[in-house]
This record gives C-alpha cells, structure tokens and sequence, in this order.
C-alpha cells in the first residue's frame, strides 16, 4: 500500500471559540490556541484541523464566512494566526484548515452585490428563481429546519439556503465560483497551511432543474438531493488540478450522505480528488423521523455493522478517516459509552483502543482525549447552537414533539453537547477563560480536567498518549489489513489486523455485563501492547470484564 504522512498521523480537532480564551472576553481565541500547543505536541498528535477562524458574523459559529482572506476578530487578527502556525511547525504539527464553501454568509461581499439587482455581475454567484405559484421554488427543507429557501423583497425573487438563512448557497456551475475558491485556496497554500477539511463538500452540486424532493413520512420538507450531486466529482478534480496537486495537503470532505461506493470516488487511491472523507453512517445510526432528534442508543451489531463494512471494503481503495465526534455530534463517551462515574474511564478508554487500532486516520476531538461528557443542559436558555434552537421551535410549534421529549433529545444529541469550554483545571473556570464563558462550563470540570490528568499515568490522556505512540512503533496499526472476529457476538466488538507475517488483535466489550471471549491459538505468546484493566493473562476462553479491552500483538 502507498505510504503517505497523512495515513500515519493522529488530527486533532480544535473548535476555537471553546478551546482557550487568552484575553478574558470568554471566547477562544488564536493566541489561546498558541499557548496551549505544548499540551497537544505532548499528546502526541501530528496534524491540528482548525474549525473556521475566518471574518464572520457568527450565525453559525463561523461555518457563515464573509470573508475567507481575514481573521474573525474575537479571534485575533492575521498575525497572531501566522505566530500560531509558525509555533504548530515548530513543533512539528501541520495545520488543516476548514474551507466552507458550500455557501458564504449572507454578509460575503458577493452576496451583498447579488441580491442588489437581477443584473449584478455577482447575480449568478449564488442560486436565485422565482416563486412558484406564489410561494418557495421547490420543497427542499433546510438542514436547520424550515424551508431552504427565502425570498429577497429587493429583486422579488427567492435564494436558495441548504442551512441557515443567512448561509446562501454558492452556485459551483458558476466558473467565476470556482475560480474564487481556487484562488483562494491557493492564497492559503501559499501562507503554508497543510491541508483542509471541506465542509459539506458532497453538497456542493444540485441536481438539474432543482426538482421537489421526496418528503420523508411525517417530516414537512422535501429532500434536496444535493448530497453526491451530479457534477461533485468534476468539481473536485478540477480543484485538484488547479490547487490541491500542486501542494503536499492532506484533504478531508465532510460527506454527510456518502456511501462507500461513493467514497471510493470521492478518496480514491489515485488521488485524483482528496485523501480521505468523513462518512456520517456510522454518526446517523439509531436516526429517528426527525432525524437525530430521538433518544436511541446505537445497538452494538449497527456500529459493528457499519464500522467492519468500512473498513473491509475501502481497503486498497481508498483511505478511512477515524472519528467518533466532532463538533456537530454528541460526546462520543456519552453517546457510545458509559459517563457514569463508575464506567467513564474504562468505557472512554475501551472506545479510543476501539477506534484508534482500526485502518485510517484517526481524529480526536478536542476534550475527548479528557473524556469530557455531554453538557445535558436541561434548559432552552442555555443552549446556543443555531440547529438546537430552530428544530426545538419548529418541533414543539407543529405539535410534532412534546417539549419534555424534544429537551431530552437535545440533551442527548444536540451539538453544544460537544461545544462547551474545554475543561483545563478544576477551577470555576476550568481554566478556559479570566471572564463570562459564551457558553456554560459543564460543571464536572472539577473531576474531569486537563491538569489533573497530566499528573496521574492512568489518566485518559495518558491511555489517548499511548495509543498515539503505538500507531508511530507499529505499521501494522497504519497500514496492516482489517479482518472482524465473532460478528454475531453482542457485547463483544473484536477483530484483527495483518501485515505480512503481523498480527494484532483488539478486543473491547461494549456493555456493562462481563463477557466471554476465547482468544484464538495463534495468539498465544503474543504480547499485551495496551489494556484498560490490569489482565494478565490472554488464553484461551476468558472473560471480560465490563468496558475491558486489550490489544495484542504478535
Ligand atoms: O455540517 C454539515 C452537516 O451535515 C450538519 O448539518 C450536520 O449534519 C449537523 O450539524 C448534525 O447535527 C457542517 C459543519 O460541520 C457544521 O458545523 C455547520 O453548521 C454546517 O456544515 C454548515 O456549514
Ligand atoms: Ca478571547
């Protein structure tokens, strides 16, 4: 298999209005980030994605860009990001930036000329029709509730929103679009940033005559059908001729919708679009009619299912990336583990080994190498997030849910979940910020924080360290081949790898019951690399305790 530095390497997601406030004003900030490099080159990771930074009025955290060539500034400003990636390459971490350009804000300067008039030259920069029969163009629904389209009174025509309203989308038929993107692009490249990760890149196609979608039973829009668009992969091969060949990038598509088949394209091996994407099948698992807004947990043969069809059938194809959250998903712990205080460490534990022994590229999302917990806010004040807050209204309002219901699906599945300060110290503060958080402090800062756990070797961080160094030793860990064990088992998620004459083999329990597992022959007289609990002995039929998992090798 082709080596690449990317397939080698751990990323680190940073959301930065939650990661380190240095100036007291509650929001996170470059210069926070720069102070807290030291922490993260001692974990370990190779490569920082950074969630976006640029100019923008924070409709949507920053994913509603009005100028992609300036610094957000409660952020800093365009020296304090050169200081911070000069200290990341000092250290030898690689920067990935995000690149939004599914749409701009509705504050861009492109989109501020468009609406102005039918005949401004930035008119088809974006997707404008007219209403039909006197209402929206077609029934396409937001991603954030409502319809995806909203009218414009200066032209009296309607524009087309995939998120929020003041996130119009950008029209990629548009060759003058592209060739801003690429531009762009390439005025970051040559700044020396590393890579990007794209945000809703499998969206940025629409189908032919924007036709109705089919409306999903009991939902109230229509599905737009963006997703794997008919000109997605031309696109993207244009931007690779014309930006990304021309660099040493790692590249990530966000592609929410993608199938594995579609993956082979968007990844493939030759290289002809980008590195790697982010599938959302394993995230969406356990969906319900309204989407994520239910409260099911994921049963354990789904994420096998799920997680073993990936692996094997992306091999020598294309390359997987790695992750159990991000910014927009719950806590993985307490989405897929346990944060009970009698089994967060050893479930937060059991899923990193889960994770990070697999073929791909695996990610860590900020606070997760902590195992920092949802933030369950139980009231509709506390939350922040421009999804949480429309689906709540939209929901309740049509009587489609009852409130008790939906609160406790935002506790379970809302993406402030993820989005509260990270947890530094013990403090009041948790050591994020001198000032007012814009968002609440999950109070078990006090358990579970940075510097306590960098003072105990049995802490998460020092598991997540671990692990970490293990896949720099052991190429099998990058490169060897996936092959799953006991399919059919319930509790038991364990498979193994192979490199030439290698092996090694991870086997975690999922559940809170012990579990029996017979650990095959050709494992005797390996050797334990990492385990949550102290076992000493791997042979033949044992049994696991609750959360136990272990990786040996041979
Ligand atoms: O997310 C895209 C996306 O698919 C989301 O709608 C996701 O499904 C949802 O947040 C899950 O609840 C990207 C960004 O990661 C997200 O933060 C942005 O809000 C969104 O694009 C718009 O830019
Ligand atoms: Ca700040």
């Amino acid at each position: 298999m082709d080596k690449k530095w990317w397939k080698e390497a751990v990323v680190y997601q940073i959301y930065p209005r939650s990661f380190m406030d240095s100036n007291g004003d509650g929001i996170g900030d470059l210069n926070g980030i720069t102070s807290r490099l030291d922490y993260l080159k001692d974990l370990g990771v190779d490569v920082i994605w950074l969630s976006p930074v640029y100019q923008s009025p924070n409709d949507d955290n920053g994913y509603d860009i009005s100028d992609y060539r300036a610094i957000m500034q409660e952020f800093g400003t365009m020296e304090d990001f050169d200081r911070m990636l000069s200290e990341m390459h000092k250290r030898g971490i690689r920067l990935v930036m995000d690149l939004v350009v599914n749409h701009t804000s509705d504050e861009h300067k492109w989109f501020v000329e468009s609406r102005k008039s039918k005949d401004n030259p930035y008119r088809d920069y974006y997707i404008w029709r007219d209403a039909k029969e006197g209402k929206e163009p077609n029934n396409w629904g937001s991603c954030f509730s409502g319809s995806a389209w909203k009218y414009d009174p200066q032209t009296e025509m309607y524009y087309l929103h995939l998120f929020s309203t003041k996130q119009p989308d950008l029209n990629w038929e548009n060759p003058a679009v592209r060739k801003e993107v690429f531009d762009m692009m390439n005025w970051w490249c040559e700044k020396g940033i590393d890579g990007f990760r794209m945000d809703v890149i499998s969206m940025i196609s629409k189908p032919e005559g924007l036709p109705d979608g089919k409306i999903p039973e009991g939902g109230l829009y229509g599905d737009s059908g963006c997703v794997n668009g008919p000109h997605v992969h031309e696109y993207l091969q244009e931007m690779n001729r014309e930006v990304l060949s021309k660099y040493d990038l790692m590249t990530v598509g966000e592609c929410a919708g993608v199938t594995i088949e579609e993956a082979e394209k968007y990844a493939s091996a030759d290289g002809k679009e980008l590195s790697m994407v982010f599938q959302f099948e394993l995230v969406d698992l356990a969906s319900g009619t309204y989407g994520k807004w239910t409260d099911k947990r994921v049963p354990l043969k789904d994420f096998k299912r799920v997680m073993t069809a990936w692996q094997t059938e992306l091999e020598g194809k294309a390359w997987n990336s790695l992750f159990l959250g991000n910014h927009d998903q719950p806590r993985c712990l307490s989405r897929f583990g346990d944060d009970s205080p009698e089994y967060r460490v050893v479930s937060a534990k059991m899923l990193a080994t889960c994770l990070h022994m697999m073929q791909g590229t695996p990610y860590v999302y900020q606070g997760e190498e902590l195992g920092m917990t949802n933030a369950y806010f139980h009231k509709l004040e506390d939350y922040k997030d421009i999804e949480s807050i429309q689906y709540y209204t939209e929901l309740t309002d049509a009587g489609l849910m009852e409130p008790d219901y939906m609160m406790k699906c935002l506790m379970l599945r809302s993406r402030d979940n993820a989005r509260t300060p990270m947890q530094w110290d013990g403090s009041e503060k948790a050591g994020f910020t001198d000032g007012e958080p814009w968002i609440k402090i999950n109070p078990n800062c006090k358990e579970i924080n940075a510097a306590s756990q960098l003072d105990d070797p049995d802490s998460i961080f020092h598991y997540y360290q671990k692990l970490i160094a293990l896949r720099k030793e052991k190429d099998i860990i990058v490169y060897g081949e996936f092959e799953p064990l006991c399919r059919e088992d319930n509790q038991i998620f364990a498979y193994m790898r192979k490199l030439d004459e290698e092996r090694l083999l991870t086997v975690c329990n999922f559940s809170e019951q012990s579990a029996e597992f017979e650990v095959p022959v050709e494992f005797e007289g390996s050797r334990c690399l990492i385990t949550n609990l102290d076992r000493k002995v791997f042979k033949g039929k044992i049994v696991l305790k609750p959360y136990e998992a272990f990786v040996l090798y041979k």
